[in-house]
Parts: C-alpha cells; sequence; structure tokens
C-alpha cells in the first residue's frame, strides 16, 4: 500500500528517535551488569552515576522505545487496514509532544536531576523537567490514539456490517488501557510531584502516589506487551507459511485483556504494609486471570504454527518444529517473533510465581524481579519492536536490509543472552540478591565489610548474558543505521504480512463493539480500586529510615 510522504516521515522519525536513545539505554544495561558483579568497586563511570545509568537505562527502554513504537506502529497498522491516513495536524502534534517531551526527560535525566528510576517513587525527588518531559511524552501518544478513534469511528459508520480487523480491534484496545491507566500517573504527576518538586508542597503521601503508579505500571507491562500480540496473530502464522488458527481467540484475548490489565497493580504491592489483605487477595486473583488470555495465545499460536510445519511436510508429534523457518533471510521478522515467544514461556510462568502472595514474599526486591521482567519486555516486546522497526524501516524508505544474515543472527544471539542472563538473576534472587543495587561498592566488594560470596557467580552469569545482549544490540544497531543510510532501491511503501484464518469465521457481534468491555472494566477498576487507595489514603504509616544511594543499608541501622 502505497502511504503520503508526510506519514512516512513521521512513521520514520518515531522509529528513528527512540532507536538512537537505544543506544545509550543499551549502554547502561552493559554497565548494570559490570558494577552488580563487581567488575568495578565505583560509583559511577564517566561521570554517570550507577541511579542515573539506571534510571536512563529503564526510562529509555521502557518507556521512550515502547510508546514511540506503538504509536509509530499503530499508525502504520491503522492505515494499512482501515486505508485512511490519519489528520496530518494531530500527527505532526503528537509527534512533536513526544519528542519534545522525550528531550526535556532526557535533559534532567543526563544532568543528573533525576536519578529516581523509571518508577520515580517518592521520597526520591526529580527535577519539575523530567515530570513534565514525561507527560508531555504520554499527551503525545493521546493525540494519536484519539485521532485513530475517529478515522475508526468514520469507517465503522460505513462498514456497519463489516468485521473489524483484528490488528485495529488489537490498537484500540491497547490504547485504550493506555489512556485509563495514564489518567492515574497524569494524577500523581501533576497533583502529587510536580508541586512537591517545586517546593510548593512539602511532603507528599508515599502510599497514594505508589498505589496511583501501580495502577498505571502493570497496565503499562500489556501496553508494551500487545503491540508484540498483534504481530503473533495476524503476522506470525503467515511468516510462518501457515494461517491463523482462530482469529476470535485473539479477539477474545484483546478483551480480556481490556477487563484485566489495569485492576491488578496491587501485586507490585504485596509487600506494602498500608494495602490490606483483602485487596492484596482480590487482585492476586485478578492477576492469575490476566495470563488467561496468554494461554489462549500459547495454544493459539501453537496450534497455528504447527499447521504451517506440516503444510510445509512435516512429520512426528514434535519433530514438526524444525520444519518452521528458523534462520532464513527473507522472513527475519519470524526469527525476531518465534524467539520472543520463546521467552516469553519462561517469563509468564515466573509471572505467575509472583503472582502468588506467598511466593512473592520470598522474591520481592530481590534480583529474580528483572530475571522476570527481562524474559517479557525484554523478549517478546524488544524482540517485537527490533524486528517491526527495521521492517518498517526498510518497506517505508524503499532500501534493502544492510547485512541481512547479521540482522537475521540478532534474535538468536539476544535470546541465547537473556536466558543465561535472567537465569543467573533469578537464581541470585532466589538466594536474596537484591535488585536495584551497586553490589561492587558493597556485597561483591572484597573490600567491604558487607563482602560475602554467595550472589559472585549469580551475578557473572547475570554479566555474561548481559555482555552478549550488548553484543546482539550492537550488530542490531549496525543492521539498522546500515539500512538507514543506504540507497534507496525500492518504491516505499507499507505491506504488513496478513495471516488468514484456517477456518471461515462469521462476525460476532459482541466481539466487534467496545461499549459493553467498556462498561465492565470501569466496574472491576472501581470496585478493586476503590479500596485500594482507601487504604492508600488512610494507612499511611510511620516514617522509614534513611538510605544513602551508595549503600544498601538503612542509615538508622548503623548507629
Ligand atoms: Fe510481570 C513484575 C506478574 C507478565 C513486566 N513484571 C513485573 C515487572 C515488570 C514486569 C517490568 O504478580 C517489574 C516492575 C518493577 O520494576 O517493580 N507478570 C505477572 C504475570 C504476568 C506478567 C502474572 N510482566 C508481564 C509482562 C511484562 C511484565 C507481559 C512485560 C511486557 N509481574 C508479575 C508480578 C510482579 C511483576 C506479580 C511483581 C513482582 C514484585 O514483587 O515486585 C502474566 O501476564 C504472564 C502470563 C503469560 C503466560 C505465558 C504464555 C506463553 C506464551 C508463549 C507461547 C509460546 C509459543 C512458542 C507458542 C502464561 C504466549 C512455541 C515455540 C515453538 C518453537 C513452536
Amino acid at each position: 500500500m502505497q502511504v503520503s510522504r508526510f506519514l512516512r516521515n513521521t512513521i520514520l522519525v518515531e522509529l528513528f528517535v527512540p532507536i538512537l536513545l537505544l543506544t545509550v539505554g543499551i549502554y547502561h544495561g552493559l554497565m548494570q551488569v559490570i558494577y552488580r558483579a563487581g567488575v568495578i568497586h565505583q560509583a559511577s563511570v564517566a561521570k554517570l552515576d550507577y541511579y542515573q545509568g539506571l534510571t536512563l537505562h529503564g526510562v529509555i527502554n521502557a518507556v521512550v522505545l515502547t510508546t514511540f513504537f506503538a504509536v509509530a506502529f499503530g499508525h502504520a497498522t491503522i492505515a494499512f487496514y482501515l486505508k485512511r491516513e490519519p489528520n496530518k495536524k494531530a500527527t505532526a502534534l503528537s509527534m512533536w509532544l513526544m519528542v519534545i517531551g522525550t528531550l526535556l526527560a532526557a535533559a534532567a535525566m543526563l544532568a543528573g536531576k533525576a536519578s529516581v528510576l523509571y518508577t520515580f517513587y517518592p521520597p526520591l525527588k526529580a527535577h519539575p523537567a523530567f515530570y513534565i518531559g514525561t507527560a508531555m511524552l504520554i499527551i503525545g501518544s493521546w493525540v494519536a490514539f484519539f485521532d485513530w478513534v475517529t478515522i475508526y469511528l468514520e469507517w465503522k459508520k460505513e462498514n456497519r456490517e463489516t468485521i473489524t480487523p483484528l490488528a485495529v480491534i488489537g490498537t484500540l484496545i491497547n490504547f485504550t488501557i493506555w489512556f485509563v491507566c495514564t489518567t492515574a500517573v497524569a494524577y500523581e504527576v501533576l497533583v502529587l510531584l510536580v508541586p512537591w518538586s517545586l517546593g510548593l508542597t512539602p511532603t507528599v503521601n508515599v502510599p497514594l502516589a505508589r498505589t496511583l503508579f501501580w495502577f498505571f505500571g502493570h497496565a503499562l507491562v500489556y501496553f508494551w506487551l500487545l503491540p508484540s500480540y498483534i504481530m503473533f496473530y495476524t503476522m506470525l502464522p503467515k511468516l510462518a507459511g501457515g494461517k491463523l488458527y482462530s482469529a476470535t481467540a485473539g479477539r477474545i484475548a484483546f478483551f480480556l485483556f481490556l477487563l484485566l490489565s489495569i485492576p491488578i497493580g496491587v501485586h507490585h504491592q504485596f509487600g506494602d504494609p498500608s494495602i490490606g489483605r483483602g485487596v492484596k487477595l482480590s487482585q492476586s486473583l485478578l492477576t492469575f486471570g490476566v495470563a488467561l488470555p496468554s494461554f489462549i495465545t500459547a495454544f493459539t499460536l501453537a496450534a497455528s504454527l504447527e499447521y504451517a510445519a506440516r503444510k510445509r511436510g512435516a512429520k512426528g508429534l514434535y519433530s514438526w518444529i524444525w520444519k518452521l523457518p528458523f534462520f532464513r533471510r527473507d522472513v527475519f521478522l519470524f526469527g525476531y517473533l518465534i524467539n520472543g515467544l520463546i521467552l516469553f514461556i519462561f517469563g509468564g510462568l515466573t509471572g505467575l510465581v509472583l503472582a502468588s502472595y506467598s511466593l512473592n514474599n520470598v522474591v520481592h526486591n530481590t534480583a529474580f524481579i528483572p530475571g522476570h521482567f527481562h524474559m517479557t519486555v525484554a523478549g517478546p516486546v524488544f524482540l517485537a519492536i527490533l524486528g517491526m522497526s527495521i521492517f518498517l524501516l526498510q518497506q517505508l524508505s524503499g532500501k534493502k536490509i544492510y547485512l541481512p544474515t547479521l540482522n537475521a543472527i540478532v534474535p538468536y544471539l539476544w535470546t541465547v543472552g537473556v536466558i543465561i542472563f535472567s537465569g543467573g538473576l533469578m537464581w541470585g534472587g532466589l538466594m536474596g540478591e537484591p535488585r536495584r543495587t551497586n553490589m561492587g561498592l558493597t556485597y561483591l566488594n572484597p573490600a567491604s565489610e558487607q563482602y560475602h560470596p554467595y550472589w559472585v557467580i549469580s551475578s557473572m552469569l547475570g554479566l555474561a548474558g548481559g555482555g552478549i545482549m550488548f553484543v546482539a544490540g550492537f550488530l542490531y544497531f549496525i543492521s539498522f543505521f546500515g539500512t538507514l543510510f543506504s540507497k534507496r532501491t525500492m518504491e516505499p511503501a507499507i505491506d504488513l504480512p496478513v495471516s488468514d484464518t484456517l477456518h471461515e469465521e462469521k462476525r460476532i457481534p459482541i466481539f466487534d463493539t467496545f461499549k459493553p468491555w467498556l462498561a465492565v472494566m470501569a466496574l472491576i477498576i472501581f470496585l478493586s480500586y476503590l479500596p485500594a487507595i482507601s487504604d492508600a489514603l488512610n494507612n499511611t504509616g510511620k516514617k522509614a529510615p534513611p538510605y544513602l544511594p551508595a549503600d544498601p543499608t538503612p542509615v538508622v541501622q548503623k548507629k
């Protein structure tokens, strides 16, 4: 499909800006494993300290890259499936808000004025530019979403009986979740944090700020995930040479995400004494519920892949797997997506471990948590983003992939790195290895009185895996920027792979409408979050002991 020069350039900018910043994000990932493994015993390197680097790593990789990509991919999907281009003014406004907001937040982080990590929990305080910048990034993404809603409503008016394409349903659901969950974090930032950061209010309600953050924070992970799910359902079967086993299963999965992505944020607060047991129990149960759409997806995709392999003549109970097009340069996107799925088997199962209140107590705030989330966000999410970014880059710029073999190897190398890295972190976590700690200064520094050797091997595994991930990232940059700066050889266009369904599927009205689902979503959120907010407002608790950035034990304890 031909697209206007304006849309093409907008999407390319929205892919280029975050991938350029990703070079900084990935560098700080490498620095993390170096600090943590005790290779260096310093608080900072090249004038960037540990927490500053960790903030840059988390914010760039998990917030900036994912938001820019979701908007860029959303533009491509809506234009491709509904055959309508977005409104120019809204699209330009959205892009500039996101770019300027990102620059503001990046400036605050690079100046060392916002080392508050991607969760920016108070009492950690950032420069107002950090909060205002991230708010602009979010508002920019809303502007694009509102425009797509208008396009969708116009399209629906003209196509009442036509089934809405699955990718469009997925995109609109994803951004609805995003819009609703970001309202809570907007309240946290604008009403609680910015006035406090400007010195207009003397204190801030920490439990309330955390509760509002996690209202947003867990839904955020599904906002990261759903673009990958759109690719898994609508593209992967086609790339594998087969058909999608059931598109209705995909619709059910997306609507279940709409209902269950938000009212489960308290599972990040199982350790918070201000939240009562009843809320924790109910949100724990709902967390098990949100695994359902992923189980539906696992079985639907496995069936679709098996169908594709058998169509290629595969036999045997499991040996069909080897008939899938791994390592094929012409369908490199398959490699990115399948590796993401393989990692997600482990990422998803460890998520279910964490959802259990009692098991969560064993590993909360340990290295097990980044072990889990690198197999989710650095698995299906990140690999789908990398794969689709270079896929769209080649199509929209009309250029051939630079060093295609290198590009085809990247997801496999990355996956090996993640398995070693996350394996090390989770093993260390089970032995109590803390997260978000520069262990090179204390626990893994033989000169420190806090030194002990339990975490030497696990953090070395983290270092080995992180090193491999860094190399894979570096190879990707060669391929991405090499493609960007090569000569145009084809007519620019968008041509997404589209999977047919295995069976003929009729339009089921309930899975082609939003209103009833939105009403149920509002009800579940209201019932699960009213008591949580009330607990956070009423149980503000005692003051916590102070900590210093270079020391993981409280200052008071030492006296
Ligand atoms: Fe999580 C913490 C529970 C999914 C990300 N999670 C985090 C944090 C992040 C994160 C970033 O209940 C840390 C936040 C922080 O900084 O503190 N998570 C879950 C559960 C799920 C889950 C139950 N998480 C994700 C996803 C993420 C993500 C997705 C990013 C994108 N998570 C938790 C909990 C915590 C938590 C607690 C708090 C921990 C604490 O104490 O702080 C579920 O959604 C997972 C369901 C998934 C599955 C897997 C299905 C498998 C599929 C693959 C099939 C493969 C195929 C390939 C077909 C059940 C779909 C076959 C292969 C062939 C070759 C044929």
